[in-house]
């Protein structure tokens, strides 16, 4: 039986950087998700008959809410459901069904890298037939109708069995329960020298990978130490738990500290990694080197042609505005295009889709090709070990002599978690203000040359999107970026992003908050975060 239910809007239901974002007992709310999903149901045409996929990083929540989805769906007139065993997906996985599958779309239940639990965060993403993130002209319509819905179309059909691989009826609408790392996997294999990598770890090449307890544990068990027989232990963390097992599945030097330390201790495996909650972040350090992930982006679309799926060269590389310009000088003596856009995957999409961009990464330890629509942690994993597998060489070796050529984009960012909304605003207001007066003074010693808050054109559909983040250039080339964070769910966090390019390698590999010092002293000059927030030093520097 279908009912139309009536509901009351809520006023908050605006998607961030990616999705929406809520702590869980806000999402427990009466009709909540609901309303979300008839909103975003209510923004889309055509679906009548066709696939939907769903599936979510299995934090506290996702079974419940993929029950809901479900129940909508039928009701809403899909044809069917392809879920994932468990209600199990990885965020890269969930794309790379709905364009196997060519689904109409998906939802991905996730709040990625923020922790989980009965009191921590849940998220709900849309993704378009492309396999990618709603863009934004979805994403406001989504937001536009959830201020006004006033029902929501719901069956009766009871609880689904998730567990159960296999294809069952449901109201009149098919749910497909599929195993969530199969598609993946064989994806994987097309892309890159399974024999070359399981020669290398046939030879005694050493590696961790963490998966924080998150959704990459499966993935990560078949893909390295079945099929590419790396040591049984080479995952750890590898069983995804509700609450990530208490801690943030944030692949960072704060939240990964434990690989880090190991990797930098006298034993260290050759290679270490770790993904995020949902498994579209990547964390690479190599034996005694953490490579940041603006470096990581760089150095992969240098060596991408040596993996078989990127033999024929790259198109592009995009980045996102806060990500070093280490990428651009790759892109620059390949002699090919390099594209700037705002923070968050849903920017890429358009460049993956009109073939201008083949590999995208983002300074948050995003990385990523045209292989889907979202970033891809184990891909970049897959994508160093292929590397390494053929130059032979170790990371740090490839990450000097990658200096040593291009130079080196010294890079950090500092956030301060959980300011208060409104002293976050003031700071922000009050430094956009002062943004024309900035060029010309000078601060710390060094001149100002722009400012200005970024917009993003898009080249593809002409859409613009303004406000991106403020970004303030020095002379010679150093810069420092202020943003508030779209993805947080208490308070407000503020990013700064902070960047220095070093040609001299003599000068390459010191300490990377030394170097930078004097450029995080501006930041605080331009922006008076001390005054404004009442904080001393960043929550996290990564
Ligand atoms: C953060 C990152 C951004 C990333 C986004 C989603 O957004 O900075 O680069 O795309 O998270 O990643 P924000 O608005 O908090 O800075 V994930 O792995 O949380 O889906
Ligand atoms: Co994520």
């Amino acid at each position: 039986m279908i009912r139309n239910v009536s509901t009351t809007p809520y006023n908050d239901q605006k998607p961030g950087t990616s999705g929406l974002r809520k702590k869980v007992p806000v999402f427990q709310q009466p009709n909540y998700a609901e309303n979300f999903i008839q909103s975003v149901f209510d923004s889309l045409e055509g679906f009548a008959g066709k696939t939907l996929v769903v599936g979510g990083d299995g934090r506290f929540y996702n079974r419940e809410v993929i029950q809901k989805v479900i129940a909508m769906a039928v009701a809403n007139g899909f044809g069917r459901v392809v879920v994932g065993q468990g209600g199990i997906l990885s965020t890269p996985a969930a794309s790379n069904l709905i364009r196997k599958r060519k689904a109409f779309g998906g939802l991905i239940l996730s709040a990625s890298h923020n922790p989980g639990g009965p009191h921590e965060d849940f998220g709900i993403k849309y993704n378009a037939e492309n396999g990618g993130p709603a863009p934004e002209k979805m994403t406001d319509a989504i937001y536009a109708r959830s201020k006004i819905i006033s029902a929501y179309k719901i069956a009766d059909v009871g609880a689904v069995d998730l567990d159960r691989l296999g294809t069952s009826d449901v109201g009149g609408m098919k749910v497909e329960v599929v195993d969530p790392v199969a598609d993946y996997a064989a994806l994987m294999e097309t892309l890159f020298d399974f024999d070359a990598l399981r020669t290398l770890f046939k030879s005694g090449f050493r590696m961790r990978f963490d998966a924080m307890h998150a959704v990459t544990g499966p993935y990560a068990k078949e893909i390295l130490e079945r099929r590419l027989g790396a040591a049984g232990g080479t995952a750890r963390n590898f069983v995804p738990l509700e609450d990530f097992g208490g801690h943030h599945p944030d692949p960072n030097l704060v939240h990964a500290k434990e690989l880090y330390d190991e990797m930098m201790g006298p034993n260290a495996p050759d290679f270490g990694a770790a993904s995020d909650g949902d498994g579209d972040r990547n964390l690479i350090i190599g034996r005694g080197i953490f490579i940041t992930p603006s470096d990581s982006l760089a150095m992969l679309a240098a060596n991408a042609h040596l993996a078989p799926g990127y033999k024929a060269g790259l198109k592009g590389i995009a980045r996102s505005m806060p990500t070093s310009g280490a990428a651009d000088r790759v892109a620059e003596k390949l002699g090919i295009g390099i594209y700037e856009t705002p923070t968050g995957w849903k920017f890429f999409g358009n460049l993956l889709d009109a073939g201008m961009a083949t590999i995208c990464g983002e300074e948050s330890a995003g990385t990523g090709s045209d292989h889907v629509r979202e970033k891809d942690g184990l891909w970049a994993v897959l994508l160093w070990l292929n590397i390494l597998a053929e130059r032979g060489e170790s990371a740090k070796e490839i990450v000097t002599k990658h200096w040593a050529t291009y130079g080196q984009n010294y890079y950090s960012r500092h956030d301060y978690e959980e300011v208060e909304t409104d002293k976050a605003n003031a700071l922000v207001d009050a430094l956009r203000a002062k943004l024309a007066s900035l060029p010309g003074t000078s601060v710390q010693g060094m001149k100002i040359a722009s400012a200005d808050d970024f917009a993003y054109n898009d080249p593809v559909d002409g859409s613009v999107s303004k406000n991106q983040g403020i970004r303030v250039l020095f002379e010679g080339g150093s810069r420092v970026v202020f943003r508030l964070s779209g993805t947080g769910t208490s308070g407000a966090t503020l990013r700064v992003y902070i960047e220095r390019y070093e040609a001299d390698p003599s000068r390459h590999g010191h300490d990377t908050q030394a170097a930078l010092a004097d450029l995080i002293l501006a930041a605080d000059d331009i922006a008076g975060i001390r005054s404004h927030t009442g904080r001393d030093k960043p929550t996290v520097i990564t």
